[in-house]
């Protein structure tokens, strides 16, 4: 495969941009070898610079959940970007973005929209420290909730690939006012509280763990997870930046009974444009400037084409069968791997909630972080460049998850499969 352009780009882009990305996952440090640079997408498809075309499964890391370049989405950026890109003023398609985020998610009564994920969770942080006055908080082992200082301790996605997972340059402390419990390890977590009795302000989990693959909520966990935030009195944070409007209409919350304080959003919101927002609850949400104390504000904020962009989105996932169509293309994905890869004798487990997936090379089914650690990623890293010599491109690490959109269409899906298989093989 000639990817002579993407290493040119590549080299130059070193010298000016550290490490030649501007989001570090990006760079293939996990995998090893030059980084496709791509030129254009359009559905399921990307086309590199050097003129290689790919089934893509990063998908922009969830956002795109129509597939590249889709009709609907590229008309409402340029209808609005042809009225103005930003105002510094309130416009009426927050409102309507707001009630749309609202009626899809009971436990959010209220929602402000911010730039990206990062600032969704650091400002659903800082307002948890208001309402319990209290300065704590607790994350889980391997959850990436973006690359505020305060969620830098443990953290999964780039970080975890890069070896970096407690970043320097996060005063140490900030660092210690984040404590640390096992995802689905409800003991470990109870104790992390009683540790700390009194001082947590919030707990903060991504209810389907997706910054280690995907990691599926064990039962009872994210219940008893809900209890003892309620006992101790602090707020329960959904980090549905990920999961939110993907996994189902009304995100994970959906598909859970547990009601969060809190949750914080981004990806599908956006229709591939920067967003995020965060959300919760009517008393909570109150606090925040100008209507309550809590200091939080954005020049780009709500920015009409960004939202322009989610609104299309949204308007597509609520289509007849959307989700379901989703689903049933997931699902086909996840067989077609587990098949293909039983009949090179290659133990596959692939976690999956909807249409987020990850598949690693294990006979067991992964429950935790610690199993997640073990997977021989050097084996990995073949796979990927096997399957990007295939026509296949998946985030080069085995710590991101893969996504679906309605444009992988069962003939897509099957295409991936063969290359999938023969990837397989390639690395017998
Ligand atoms: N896992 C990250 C988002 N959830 C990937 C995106 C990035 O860091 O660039």
């Amino acid at each position: 495969m000639k990817l002579d352009r993407s290493r040119s780009i590549f080299e130059q882009a070193q010298k000016l941009i550290p490490g030649g990305v501007n989001s570090p996952v990006r760079a293939y440090k996990g995998v090893g070898g030059t980084p496709v640079h791509v030129a254009s997408g359009k559905g399921a498809l990307v086309r590199d610079v050097d003129g290689n075309e790919y089934f893509d499964y990063v998908m922009s890391y969830g956002p795109l959940i129509l597939g590249h370049a889709h009709p609907a989405i590229v008309e409402a950026i340029m209808r609005a970007a042809q009225l103005g890109t930003a105002y510094g003023a309130p416009t009426e398609g927050e409102l309507i973005l707001a009630k749309r985020i609202v009626e899809r998610m009971p436990a959010v009564e209220m929602v402000r929209l911010v730039n990206s994920g990062t600032e969704a969770t650091m400002s659903a942080l800082r307002l948890a420290r208001a309402a319990t006055g209290r300065d704590v908080v607790l994350k889980f082992n391997g959850c990436y909730h973006g690359h505020g200082d305060s969620f830098l301790v443990k953290a999964g996605s780039g970080a975890l690939t890069h070896g970096a997972p407690d970043s320097p340059g996060v005063p140490k402390g900030l660092a210690e006012l984040t404590v640390v419990a096992e995802y689905n390890d409800l003991e470990n977590t109870r104790a992390v509280f009683e540790k700390n009795s009194g001082r947590i302000a919030c707990a903060i989990v991504e209810p389907v763990a997706g910054n280690i693959g995907c990691v599926l909520p064990a039962k009872g966990f994210l219940e008893g997870l809900r209890e003892l935030c309620t006992k101790h009195g602090a707020l329960l944070i959904f980090d549905e930046v990920m999961t939110g409007f993907r996994v189902a209409r009304g995100g994970y919350m959906e598909l859970t009974s547990v009601k969060p304080d809190l949750v914080t959003l981004g990806k599908v919101i956006g229709g591939g444009l920067p967003i995020g927002a965060y959300g919760g609850r009517r008393d909570v949400m109150q606090r925040v400037s100008p209507a309550g104390d809590v200091y939080q504000a954005g020049t780009l904020s709500g920015c009409p084409v960004a939202v322009a962009a989610g609104l299309a989105q949204l308007m597509q996932c609520d289509m007849p069968g959307f989700y379901a169509n989703l689903e049933a293309r997931a699902a086909q994905l996840q067989e077609g791997l587990e098949h293909a890869a039983k009949k090179h004798g290659q133990p596959l487990w692939v976690g999956r909630q909807g249409a987020m997936l990850c598949p690693y090379f294990s006979a067991e089914p992964l429950t935790s972080f610690g199993q997640v650690l073990t997977m021989d990623r050097a084996r990995w890293a073949k796979w990927f460049h096997a399957l990007l010599e295939r026509g296949v491109i998946v985030p080069p690490s085995p710590f991101e998850a893969w996504f679906v959109s309605s444009a992988h269409t069962s003939e897509v899906i099957e295409r991936t499969v063969i290359a999938a298989e023969g990837a397989f093989a390639a690395i017998r």
